[in-house]
């Protein structure tokens, strides 16, 4: 069976106030044509599908159309799940008229795991489909108090597959979040913390031998294309680049092939923008210099760093006359000054998580110490605020 792994597509995405809704769609564009030639049996969207709880029209549109033209022009069916970004209701909207065609679409997480058996020349080929849910989710779902963190969340969720599955058959796991093993994994500034709980001391992460049964399982969360433990594990990676953390990142498709006895067989088809997201430096003189620019293209998006000493007027302008997508701009003589990056937040303040924000706005604003009581109920309010947010 041909499967196309894929995830974090963040339809409707700003970066740095520029929609990438028509970069999406030129991919988007592709794909389509891609899976005309390639014909898969399947593709798997493994969460974060749309960036925002409440994606614009634009985004909302782009997703209908390419739904429509793979699943009703194309006749390949789509499993997709709900990612941390997504709200689970809104993504599930409407799903139960569009599965007699072929688009099955999991939300929220069900008790009875959503089981989707597709069939190939040797036989079925059973995807659970489990979206992004929360701990306290999973411990209501099953009802059970035993359940704290992702990992004890996880390990219930594979439980209750054990009960439904046929261990002989071949079984791919459809999920998005945060899947280590011994290995370190390739991050991007994109994966923000999953859990208020994981700032004070906790931890998001799943065990990958939770999945050790499983024939293939097709992971959503992390941007960067990559296995985790063995090949049988993988992150399909974003559909584009989301931040210039990512710069250095190859992103793929992940065609994967799951032969008669369960074995699998990668092959990543690399995808090529319509504006790459790149950092370039020098002078302004240099940057602006045809010799320099004229074999790359001027429509990437880009963050400039310019090693300038002395003042320049309208550097930004001037700049975008020839590249007139700069997202960023800094002085590489400031930031040699400044060190890291600082604001009232303290130095590192973009890997923070929002608790930590608030904690250390707390101290330096009182003087105080921010205890474990006033951790918890903050906790608790950053907690509901983004269940609400997600519509939860
Ligand atoms: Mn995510």
């Amino acid at each position: 069976m041909k499967i196309i792994h894929t995830g974090d597509w963040h339809i409707g995405k700003i970066v740095n106030q520029v929609y990438m809704t028509l970069d999406q769609e030129y991919i988007l564009n592709w794909l389509v044509e891609f899976i005309k030639d390639e014909r898969p049996d399947v593709l798997v969207i493994a969460g974060d599908v749309y960036d925002r709880a409440v994606p614009p029209v634009e985004a909302v549109e782009l997703l209908d159309r390419f739904f429509s033209q793979v699943v009703l022009d194309l006749k390949v069916p789509v499993l997709v799940i709900a990612g941390n970004h997504d709200s689970p209701d809104r993504l599930g909207f409407g799903s139960g008229i569009l599965e007699a065609k072929g688009l099955y679409i999991e939300g929220r997480l069900r008790k009875d795991i959503r089981k989707i058996t597709l069939k190939d020349e040797h036989g079925p080929v059973n995807f659970f489909l489990v979206p992004y849910s929360t701990p306290a989710v999973v411990r209501d779902v099953f009802g059970r108090d035993d359940i704290h963190d992702h990992n004890s969340a996880m390990q219930a969720i594979i439980e209750a597959i054990y009960e439904i599955w046929d261990s002989d058959e071949r079984n791919v796991l459809v999920t998005h979040g945060f899947v280590t093993g011994s290995e370190a994994l390739e991050l991007s500034e994109s994966e923000k913390p999953l859990s208020f709980t994981a700032s004070i001391g906790g931890v998001d992460n799943v065990d990958v031998n939770l999945f050790a049964e499983f024939s293939y399982t097709a992971l959503g969360h992390l941007h960067g294309p990559q296995k985790v433990g063995s090949s049988r594990v993988r992150y399909a990676g974003s559909l584009l680049k989301y931040s210039f953390s990512e710069v250095t990142q190859k992103k793929s498709f992940t065609v994967v092939t799951l032969e008669a006895d369960g074995t699998v067989n990668l092959d990543l088809k690399e995808i090529s923008p319509r504006r790459d997201m790149r950092r370039i430096k020098g002078t302004l003189k240099e940057l602006l210099n045809p010799s320099v620019y004229k074999e790359s293209n001027v429509e990437d998006y880009l963050h400039v760093t310019l090693s300038d000493e002395g003042g320049l007027i309208e550097p930004m302008s001037r700049l975008r006359t020839v590249y007139p997508n700069v997202l960023a701009l800094d002085f590489e003589i400031k930031e040699r000054i400044a060190g890291e990056a600082k604001t009232a937040a303290g130095t590192g303040y973009k890997s923070k998580s929002k608790l930590e924000l608030f904690r250390d706005f707390y101290c330096d604003i009182t003087g105080k110490e921010f205890n474990s009581e006033k951790a918890a109920i903050l906790a608790k309010v950053i907690g509901t605020v983004e269940a609400e947010e997600r519509g939860l």
